[in-house]
């Protein structure tokens, strides 16, 4: 058991950066660009030790007990190694509105947005700016404090496409939870005397001693919130929250947003997507990617239970897509991360069995709610627990089931678990070289308007449909109630760089040689009028993909025309064995709502994306309401 008491670091410490102890991992041996980097961190932020982390599971064991002890964790007494967490409630999702990206030229990180229009593609700060708001905010502030030092990789190790990235933290949560979302090793440091690194500055803003009150064990800075990218730097600096994308920097902070300004210069793509394999009953195996918004359904499709006979589903990765495409053309993609973090509620037996088999041990539960048998409890689960048991809500309340008011779990609680636990994780999900893609979905929450499934005229075409994605808002985030929002991509909260050179660098792709993939766009949320679904969705999406494979293969028999892109004729979805489904409802194209919707998207992309929207998406924008009047 570690042990941090002031009299025992001087036990077992032989190195110290100024008055600072190294209480575990030879600070002395690392490259020189390391050395320099924690230095900077420990003048800077003043904690009262330095840990280079190993990744170890005695390490993970040792932080554990060390949580359980203070009360940060509880363990969840049903399971092998399963662990609760309760954030302080003011803690629980990405903070949009204080995420910035810093560059010298404002129109490099977000668009040229329309005059008296508060743009939404990305914040813009100055590097004066930051520098004073980070002036107010990191120094001394892990006085009293660990800091850990977790070298992480991107990627497999050994993959030409992965990056290595070192996050400080004063946070332990954040080290747990980063040795199952990436991979944590001391081996990383050994290569950073040849290659560079992405440098990751978390803290959770909570110097010792404590001015007021810390909820739930969970020390964090709600009002002081920041989290600032630096892609001419290759610098993340986040402050004041301990939550998922605001405080797991590989995640959304690198893997997208640094990544994603990477991927424009080197010629890649760092995407918002699953990425799954789908072998067919002829034995045929495709690899496809989808970008969905947050919580819109990426972790239930890359594990999807197909329901038609003799399809096969294996999961490469359930959120970020790393592609490139070789020199024969083919689009290659790797999954950067290695464990889900994946949205809790709704998850049961019946809508994902995989995840809840992904879960059953080795896994962190942050915000949701827990039953006197030791167990888990969301919505969702109604059906997979005894009626007796008693349910202690995400805030530590006795939550009495079809009597409370409230929630039992937050809308945006999480599993956090290891990839290599998913039973149908692809043999090759780890694999260096990536993935071939056949296919690119995009889709969001559409209750109106949007049929099940449509395909692009063209990859340019399907840039567009891209461009155009919007979803209801989530949890995910810092949003309230379910309005419609743009979400061009599934990336508006995740983009690094300006958003219409990221549409440019999408259409650059298009080169001689290449085999671009097909790209769709989906719809699982459609609502009749009585406002219930007119899909059943989860494992039934595989008669969807059914239909995508088929176009894959360049089936011509089963589409239609349509001012939107290509529709499945009639029949050509395989319904076999569904209770009725409302087909002419589900794909029905309602004139006025897609004028409607068509005039929408291009204000949003006059006010938005202005002068940087390449001239093209524009275009086929225009044709599409021309052939809606005509029709
Ligand atoms: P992030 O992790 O935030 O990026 O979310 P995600 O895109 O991975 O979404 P996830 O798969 O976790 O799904 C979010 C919510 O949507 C869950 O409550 C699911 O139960 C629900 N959901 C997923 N797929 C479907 C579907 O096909 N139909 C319906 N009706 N709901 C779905
Ligand atoms: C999302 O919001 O898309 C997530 C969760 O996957 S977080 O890691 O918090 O960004
Ligand atoms: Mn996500």
């Amino acid at each position: 058991m570690a042990s941090w008491a002031a009299d025992d670091i001087h036990k077992f410490t032989v190195q110290r950066i100024g008055r600072v102890p190294v209480i575990k991992g030879d600070f002395q041996s690392l490259p020189k660009q390391v050395k320099n980097f924690i230095t900077h961190c420990v003048h800077l932020m003043a904690p009262r030790g330095i840990y280079l982390a190993d990744g170890s599971k005695k390490e993970a064991d040792e932080f554990i007990q060390k949580l359980v002890e203070k009360g940060t964790l509880t363990k969840l007494t049903a399971y092998k190694e399963n662990y609760l967490c309760r954030t302080d409630p003011n803690d629980t999702a990405r903070v949009e509105s204080k995420t910035f990206t810093v560059t010298m030229n404002q129109y490099d990180a977000v668009p040229h947005v329309k005059k008296g229009v508060k743009g939404i593609l990305g914040h813009w700060m100055s590097y004066e700016e930051a520098a004073a708001a980070m002036n107010q905010r990191f120094p001394n502030c892990m006085t009293g404090r660990m800091m850990y030092v977790i070298p992480f990789s991107m990627g497999p190790v050994d993959s030409p496409f992965s990056k290595i990235g070192i996050q400080v933290t004063d946070s332990a949560y954040v080290l747990l939870s980063m040795r199952v979302m990436t991979r944590v090793s001391l081996q990383l440091f050994e290569l950073l005397h040849e290659r560079s690194f992405v440098k990751c500055i978390h803290s959770v803003g909570c110097p010792r001693p404590v001015h007021g009150r810390i909820k739930n064990h969970w020390p964090c800075n709600p009002e002081q919130v920041i989290v600032a990218h630096y892609p001419e730097q290759r610098l993340i600096q986040s402050f004041g929250s301990g939550y998922g994308g605001n405080s797991l920097l590989g995640k959304k902070c690198f893997a997208l947003r640094i990544a994603g300004a990477m991927a424009k210069d080197e010629g890649w793509m760092a995407e918002h997507m699953l990425i799954m394999s789908v072998t067919t009953p002829q034995k045929k195996e495709f690899f496809i990617v989808a970008a969905f918004p947050s919580a819109c359904g990426k972790t239930n499709m890359a594990m999807l239970n197909p329901t038609l006979p003799g399809y096969k589903v294996q999961c490469i990765g359930d959120d970020i897509a790393w592609m490139r495409f070789d020199h024969d053309g083919k689009l290659l993609a790797i999954n950067p991360e290695n464990g889900f973090f994946g949205v809790a509620p709704g998850t049961n037996t019946k809508t994902n069995p995989i995840a809840m088999r992904c879960f059953q041990e080795n896994s962190i539960f942050t915000n949701v709610a827990e039953t006197s048998e030791g167990k888990y409890y969301w919505e969702g689960l109604e059906d997979e627990t005894p009626e007796n048991v008693e349910i202690r809500n995400w805030l530590g309340h006795v939550w009495k089931r079809g009597q409370s008011k409230s929630r039992a779990s937050h809308p945006n609680s999480r599993f956090t678990a290891p990839a290599k636990q998913c039973p149908i994780m692809h043999p090759r999900w780890d694999c260096p070289k990536g993935v071939p893609i056949s296919a690119i979905l995009f889709g969001g929450r559409r209750p109106k308007g949007v049929p099940l499934v449509l395909e692009a005229r063209s990859w340019s075409h399907g840039v567009m449909l891209g461009a155009c994605v919007k979803s209801e808002t989530t949890a995910a985030a810092e949003f309230k109630g379910k309005a419609i929002m743009h979400d061009p991509m599934a990336m508006r909260p995740f983009l690094g760089y300006n958003f219409g050179q990221y549409l440019q660098h999408w259409l650059s792709l298009e080169q001689p040689g290449r085999q671009m993939p097909k790209i769709f766009h989906v719809n699982w949320f459609r609502r009749g009028d009585d406002g219930k679904f007119l899909w059943p969705g989860f494992g039934e999406n595989i008669r969807v993909v059914d239909w995508i494979l088929r176009r894959c293969e360049n089936d011509d028999s089963i589409v239609m025309e349509s001012p939107v892109g290509f529709l499945p004729r009639p029949g050509t979805l395989n319904m076999d064995g569904l209770p009725p489904i409302n087909e002419a409802e589900l794909f029905s194209l309602p004139k006025q709502y897609w004028l409607d919707d068509i005039k929408q998207n291009r204000k949003f992309l006059e006010e938005q994306v202005g002068v940087d929207t390449p001239p093209v998406i524009l275009k086929l924008l225009k044709n599409q309401e021309e052939a809606f009047k005509q029709c």
